[in-house]
């Protein structure tokens, strides 16, 4: 296998996670191969990831040229999400976050940076776990973590003060799809009016939604959840679910900080294709 078969089976296998770092991982694979079959391929490898779509969509005609202005894009856009969220961060104060994303980590880190003391309350994330690695970073910058298993997440959330997520698409009707558990504590969320922030680059914004197109919800292997499982079980694997704007306090993007109606009418102004 070549450096490009290596980064697309990193992609598939999860062992590269997390919407930004796929984009990521797909320009450096397209600086190897850029021809229509390797680009179908890499778009091919995890269907629920608008960035993906549009980072491969934006390099295609010149990876070498515009790679790098992708890599520069997402790495302005992550110090200005940090910037905006770490403000929703005090001292003293509990976070709530579920799965990894790269977003909220920037968030976390720059809090913390400011010299700002907070616990962190997070879940493992079944069936693969990606909790671990966010309590690995987060106790790694000297955040205090207490992690959970994903069914005690009302109650690690109850004694939180904010929520913060991740986002893999942001639809044209302001769904935000993210980890499978994160509308189910959305809900919660809202139940204890603990506020609910979608923290996310702007490129995982859909625009195939603006054309009726309905996301779609990957669905993973059985063996993920269940090796060896009862031939007469069918295992449910899915990947991620949309969270209804309604639950979200506000989406944190590097265009500011915005209800979900509000950011929609933002990425129209910032993409003129979509005017
Ligand atoms: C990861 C996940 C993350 C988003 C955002 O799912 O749901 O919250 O991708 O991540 P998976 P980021 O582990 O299945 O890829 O902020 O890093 O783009």
């Amino acid at each position: 296998m070549d450096e490009f078969g290596r980064i697309c089976s990193k992609i598939r296998n999860v062992e590269i996670q997390g919407a930004e770092n796929v984009a990521k991982a797909a320009i450096r694979a397209m600086m190897i191969r850029s021809d229509g079959k390797s680009v179908k391929k890499l778009i091919s490898l995890r269907p629920t990831e608008p960035c993906l779509r549009n980072t491969v969509n934006f390099i295609k005609e010149d990876p070498e040229r515009l790679g790098p202005l992708a890599l520069d894009h997402f790495e302005k856009s992550g110090e200005k999400i940090a910037e905006y969220g770490a403000k929703k961060i005090g001292s003293g104060m509990t976070v709530f976050t579920h799965c990894h994303s790269s977003s909220v980590m920037g968030i976390l880190r720059k809090a913390r940076g400011e010299g700002k003391r907070f616990e962190l309350h997070n879940t493992e994330t079944r069936p693969l776990f990606q909790g671990r690695k966010t309590a690995k970073e987060a106790a790694s910058m000297g955040i205090k973590v207490k992690h959970y298993v994903d069914s005690a997440a009302r109650f690690a959330l109850k004694k939180a003060d904010v929520f913060l997520f991740g986002a893999d698409a942001i639809t044209i009707e302001g769904k935000v799809l993210n980890k499978i558990g994160t509308e189910l504590f959305c809900g919660i969320a809202d139940k204890y009016d603990i506020p609910a922030y979608c923290c996310t680059d702007s490129w995982k914004f859909d625009p195939k939604t603006v054309f009726g197109f309905r996301e779609p919800i990957e669905r993973r292997g059985a063996e993920e959840v269940w090796k060896g499982h009862p031939k007469k079980v069918e295992i449910v694997n899915l990947a991620f679910e949309r969270v209804e704007p309604q639950l979200i306090t506000a989406i944190i993007s590097e265009l500011g900080v915005y209800s979900p109606g509000v950011f929609l009418q933002e990425v129209r102004k910032a993409y003129r294709f979509l005017r």
